[in-house]
């Protein structure tokens, strides 16, 4: 692992071994409903209760639940890379964070939780973030704006991803992809082998299983991301 830029993209599966669930497998529904279902501006609208239930309880779920080995290689990769390393989370839970607390990473490390945090809330008046305060009610009012009121600072399905200008530019100028735990379903995370391949960076998978884009990553590794990532990253 000699390669000066390194972008890492994770998804879901690096935290199932945690205890939280996946999206897209047959235990991914959330009290029957489909993520797209509940995680749209449109059914906050439409039902702010039954979304703010969706995300208070995950939030009390995430309070018991542990980085696994996979969240720690990484960290341990971190404190030991010596050019720019991008972590960039499709996660919303906060384990990379705590393993990372454990194990501070290199000047050159960045951690970016490009679909938001389950643990911040955010102002639908002023756009302004705050820590989650406590279980969030339908019609939390805003301590930002008298106008507002409080929604989960989560990415949502046709709302922009965050960090997208840093996102592309380390892309850009990546010598090593790695993308860990995700099924490619979902843009523009699942393009962001393709812009590295573009660089002319190596792209590698590690996944329980073949994802969607599988076939544009120069190596695929399949397995428990428990077992896969701490062996590749050695
Ligand atoms: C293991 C494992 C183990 C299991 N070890 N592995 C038509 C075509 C193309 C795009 C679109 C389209 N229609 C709409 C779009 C855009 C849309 C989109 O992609 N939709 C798709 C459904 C088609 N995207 C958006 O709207 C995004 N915004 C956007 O595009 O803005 C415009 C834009 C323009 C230009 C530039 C940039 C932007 C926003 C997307 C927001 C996604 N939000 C969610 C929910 C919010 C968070 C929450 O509530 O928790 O984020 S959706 C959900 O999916 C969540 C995840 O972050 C995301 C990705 O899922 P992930 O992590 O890959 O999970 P799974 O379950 O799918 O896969 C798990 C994988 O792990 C599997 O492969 C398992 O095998 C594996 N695994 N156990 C290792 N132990």
């Amino acid at each position: 692992m000699t390669r000066r830029n390194l972008v890492i993209l994770t998804g879901s599966g690096i935290s199932a071994e945690s205890g939280v669930p996946t999206f897209r497998a047959a235990d991914g529904l959330w009290e029957g409903h489909r993520v797209e279902d509940v995680a749209t501006p449109q059914a906050f609208a439409r039902d702010p209760a039954l979304v703010q239930d969706f995300y208070n309880q995950r939030r009390r779920h995430l309070v018991g639940v542990q980085p696994n080995a996979a969240h720690h290689a990484l960290a341990d990769l971190a404190a030991r890379w010596e050019g720019d390393f991008l972590l960039v989370t499709q996660n919303v839970d906060d384990l990379h964070d705590r393993a990372h607390a454990e194990t501070p990473p290199g000047r050159g490390f960045e951690l970016i939780h490009m679909h938001g945090e389950l643990l911040k809330a955010q102002c639908t008046a002023s756009g302004r973030v705050c820590d989650w305060p406590g279980d969030l009610a339908a019609d939390e009012p805003s301590p930002f704006h008298p106008a507002g009121r409080l929604r989960p600072h989560i990415v949502w399905f046709g709302e922009m991803p965050l960090g997208m200008d840093r996102i592309e530019r380390a892309l850009a100028a990546c010598d090593l992809f790695v993308s860990i735990g995700t099924s490619g379903a979902v843009y523009p995370a699942a393009g962001f082998v393709q812009q590295a391949r573009w660089a002319g960076a190596r792209t590698v998978e590690l996944n329980l299983e073949p994802s969607l884009g599988s076939r544009l990553f120069d190596e695929t590794r399949h397995g428990p991301a428990t077992e896969v990532v701490p062996v590749f990253v050695g």
